[in-house]
């Protein structure tokens, strides 16, 4: 009787397992076919090896990039140098990207940068948020760039318990900031189950020296979020709920839920056009070649831009689609004047002329 009980719970966990591995598999899209979108006028950045994981675009048109991110799970072409951020001025002909020196006294060595934001202060004054992962702990950087000799000066390291394992932040203020929460570096079993048994426990979260508290909660995967030009409502990507989320923000800096925008992709970082409002989202169109990476089937690019958001039927564009044989994996785009960067986790980064 024992035997047949333990046989048939056996026979249950192998179900369950199944029905998991078959939900999991579904998650990450396994099975998708990417049929190509082509751009003509693209070609790869010079200098840029080893990811362009996220980018922001000032008005006045110079990107920051961040690059050489490893996170323990995925794939890393470069084990032993330290991340980097690049400048691009997208106002020249030929824009070049050039390093940005940091000031004396940030580890520079241990720099591991993730997410990045912009924010202009009142007097011109440019700070650069930037999610960084020093031995794969979480921290937020802020520096202040310095355009005269490309640098930035490092001006302080934020940490705290609700930001455990920031993925993305948008700038609210001089030091102040939303932010969300991944598992990829706090705690691999439960990033392991979150991905494997569905669970919804990623959230965003509201940071100023003042209060720190959660504001959204019961995603998947939070990933990318970004403010509409407005400053009335803020965007979550949830890479593997393959949607973005729409939340109103309030005087108090809460946010409320609006609406969700189905996408049949994994939605990564998010860039928000200030002219247009719109939302451009750097996507993995198939995250099981991404999660386990193989040379011999490369995970795939795709940027979406989604017009009208707040309409009863946003337009989603799929603007650019690759398998993988000229961008693998990318994980942003950013428009500024008719010039589109698509960055990417761990690989190059791509400048096109729309
Ligand atoms: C913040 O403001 C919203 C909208 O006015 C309100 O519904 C919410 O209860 C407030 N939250 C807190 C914590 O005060
Ligand atoms: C990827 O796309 C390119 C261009 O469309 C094509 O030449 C190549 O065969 C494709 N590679 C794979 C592995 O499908
Ligand atoms: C779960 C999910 O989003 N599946 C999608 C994977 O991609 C194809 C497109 O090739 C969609 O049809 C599926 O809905």
């Amino acid at each position: 009787m024992g035997k047949v009980l333990g046989l048939a719970l056996v026979g249950l966990l192998a179900a369950l397992f199944g029905e998991r591995l078959m939900e999991f598999r579904r998650k990450l899209n396994a099975s998708r076919d990417l049929e190509p979108v082509e751009l003509p006028n693209c070609h790869l950045i010079k200098r840029i090896e080893s990811g362009a994981e996220d980018i922001d675009i000032l008005p006045d048109g110079l990107a920051f990039i961040s690059s050489g991110l490893k996170i323990q799970i995925l794939k890393s072409f470069v084990t032993d140098k330290p991340g980097e951020i690049f400048l691009m001025d997208l106002n020249d002909e030929n824009p070049r990207a050039v390093e940005l020196r940091i000031s004396r006294g940030f580890d520079i060595a241990s720099f591991n940068p993730h997410g990045i934001s912009t924010y202009i202060d009142k007097d011109d004054s440019v700070y650069l948020f930037v999610v960084n992962h020093p031995e794969f702990k979480s921290t937020v950087e802020v520096f202040k760039f310095v355009e005269d000799d490309n640098s930035l000066v490092h001006l302080k390291t934020i940490r705290h318990e609700l930001l455990s394992s920031v993925n993305d932040i948008v700038a609210v203020g001089p030091e102040h900031f939303y932010a969300t929460n991944d598992h990829y570096f706090s705690d691999h079993l439960l990033l392991m189950m979150e991905l494997f048994l569905g669970l919804t426990w990623s959230n965003a979260v509201y940071y100023s020296p003042e209060e720190v508290k959660e504001v959204a909660s019961g995603f998947y995967s939070a990933n990318g979020i970004n403010i509409s030009p407005d400053k009335k409502y803020v965007y979550i990507a949830d890479l593997m709920g393959h949607n973005i989320h729409v939340m109103e923000k309030h005087a108090n800096w809460s946010l409320s839920h609006l609406k969700v925008v189905e996408l049949d992709t994994l939605v990564d970082n998010l860039f928000v056009d200030p002219v247009t409002g719109d939302i451009w989202g750097g996507c993995h169109p198939n995250g099981m070649k991404l999660l386990f990476y193989d040379p011999e089937n490369l995970p795939g690019s795709e940027v979406l831009r989604i017009q009208d958001v707040l309409s009863a039927k946003p337009i989603v564009t799929q603007v650019y689609a690759e398998n993988g044989s000229v961008l693998q994996g990318s994980s942003v785009a950013a428009l500024y004047s008719g010039k589109l960067l698509i960055g990417t986790v761990f690989h190059r980064a791509l400048y096109c002329v729309l």
